[in-house]
């Protein structure tokens, strides 16, 4: 169940360093840290805080597709990548709207502000939504996961399906030592992307016919992303375990820079003082064949009881 993530949330508050970082937040910070979720017991989507699962099923839907435009997050009611593209669009020559400089950090300081700042998000979404030409310019963010898992680009100028590689490789030599897929690519991470991977890696294993899955993530928001990271790779393990005919084992999550914003302790207070509940289990739909032609109605959460969500600013 969720312990791990609790005690892990424990543990960086009472041992972390006090870090500045890329945001100007500040944070409380440890280096390397690990979580086991035993698949069998349940499905890891925390329960001391609501977490909405359909943003993490739609989420990986657009990983798998290969997408990297937030049009189609939008169309899905997602709107957790929004600020990463909202930043290229307020910093290009064709933005004339008010000064958005430093949006994340001024939101929260000045209310006013925030106003401005709401008024032209709602713009920029509506606009993608609408006019696909400035979809195509200013949703997409560059050559994040879904690029990297589906169409990795090779100095030959080829492209390499990672993910579809791995479910072949798990079908046909369940043994292998490299299953891997890694979203980490040195020649994109400067300038080609909006935002470099956090989770740089993962890689499957299968023993006992079960499945499990390991993921390296370089930097974890523990409040925020950690949540929907885990779920997400959860999701992800028990969809290729369908596919290949395996039960699933477990998802071993490993973490660099594991942190915790200053703006999200009181939160994280408040979870810790919460009893968890029983975890959820996951259905999939009869229908379901690949990941590779996954709808989100193919997937099902049942008995989710939780505590209500809890309120946190993003750092951008
Ligand atoms: N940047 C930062 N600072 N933290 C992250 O976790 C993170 N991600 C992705 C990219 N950049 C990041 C985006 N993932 C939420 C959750 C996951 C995100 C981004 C935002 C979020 O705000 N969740 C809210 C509610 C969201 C809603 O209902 O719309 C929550 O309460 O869970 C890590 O991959």
């Amino acid at each position: 169940n969720e312990f791990a993530y609790l005690e892990l949330c424990k543990q960086v508050l009472s041992d972390g360093h006090q870090k500045g970082d890329r945001t100007g937040t500040g944070t409380h910070s440890l280096f390397g840290a690990q979580m086991r979720f035993n698949l069998q017991d349940g499905f890891p989507l925390l329960t001391t805080k609501k977490v909405n699962f359909k943003l993490i099923a739609s989420e990986l839907i657009w990983f798998i597709r290969g997408d990297t435009n937030i049009q189609f997050l939008l169309k899905h009611g997602n709107n957790i990548w929004n600020e990463w593209a909202f930043e290229k669009w307020v910093k290009s020559s064709e933005y004339t709207g008010s000064d958005m400089t430093d949006f994340g950090r001024r939101r929260l300081e000045d209310d006013d502000f925030d106003a401005r700042y709401k008024e032209e998000m709602e713009y920029f979404k509506t606009r993608i939504l609408e006019d696909d030409a400035f979809a195509e310019k200013y949703g997409d963010l560059g050559s994040v996961y879904g690029k990297q898992w589906r169409n990795w680009e090779t100095s030959r100028g080829e492209t390499i399906d990672q993910l579809k590689n791995v479910v072949e490789s798990i079908k046909h030599n369940p043994n292998s030592r490299r299953h891997i897929v890694t979203a980490w690519n040195p020649e994109d991470v400067p300038s080609n992307m909006a935002l470099p991977p956090c989770h740089a890696m993962f890689q499957f294993y299968v023993a006992d016919n079960k499945l499990s899955c390991q993921l390296y993530q370089r930097s974890a928001d523990l409040f925020l992303g950690v949540p929907f990271n885990i779920a997400s790779y959860a999701l992800l393990t028990h969809l290729i375990a369908h596919e290949c005919g395996l039960e699933v084992g477990e998802f071993v999550h490993t973490l660099g820079d594991v942190h915790i914003y200053n703006n999200h302790v009181d939160q994280v207070q408040l979870q810790l003082s919460r009893k968890p509940y029983p975890l959820p289990s996951i259905k999939i739909n009869d229908t379901f064949h690949s990941v590779f032609d996954l709808s989100i109605d193919d997937v099902e959460l049942v008995n989710y009881q939780s505590h209500p969500g809890i309120k946190a600013p993003i750092a951008v």
